[in-house]
């Protein structure tokens, strides 16, 4: 499963007003959207770096998955994402190689992407999105 290159690093925040505050001062990006995930239990905020985007997440429910690894591992590099051709393929790659799916089939996330995550437990302890940005 080739991925054609890095869609975005996922960054999980505790107050996503206060770290787009610090990306755009520090780094002097800008955040081009701010976007609710209900599905997911997250609002996020993106920034463009070359090719590659970061996405600050911010849970809105504790019992949600960034509300959860906050709970456990306070803020920090939430997920890596990688942009493929055809994800439903590449699932099915995937999981003939071994790999243990999040997600069997895609779901609609943020910015426009159709995105499928696999299980840390079966990729090096790194939560690893497959995303799609579909025609
Ligand atoms: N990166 C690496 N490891 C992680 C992790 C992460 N982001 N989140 C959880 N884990 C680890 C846990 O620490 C745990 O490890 P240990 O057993 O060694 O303690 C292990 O994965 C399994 O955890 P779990 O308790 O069985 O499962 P959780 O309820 O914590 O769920 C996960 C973990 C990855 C299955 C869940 O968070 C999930 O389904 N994630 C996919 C969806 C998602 O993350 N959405 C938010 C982003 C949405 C977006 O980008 O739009």
């Amino acid at each position: 499963m080739k991925p054609t290159h890095i869609e975005h690093i996922g960054i999980a925040v505790g107050n996503l007003e206060n770290a787009i505050n610090l990306y755009e001062s520090i780094f002097g990006l800008k955040c081009y959207k701010i976007e609710e995930v209900a599905d997911q239990k997250v609002r996020t905020a993106f920034f463009i770096v070359g090719q590659t985007k970061i996405e600050l997440l911010e849970s809105t429910d504790p019992e949600g998955p960034v509300g959860k690894f906050i709970e456990k591992k306070g803020e920090g590099l939430h997920h890596i994402a990688f942009s493929v051709e055809n994800i439903e393929e590449k699932l099915l790659q995937a999981e003939k190689s071994g790999i243990r799916l999040i997600d069997s089939i895609p779901r609609k996330g943020a910015d426009g992407l159709d995105i499928a995550f696999l299980h840390p437990k079966s990729t090096t302890g790194v939560l690893i999105e497959i995303c799609e940005h579909k025609k």
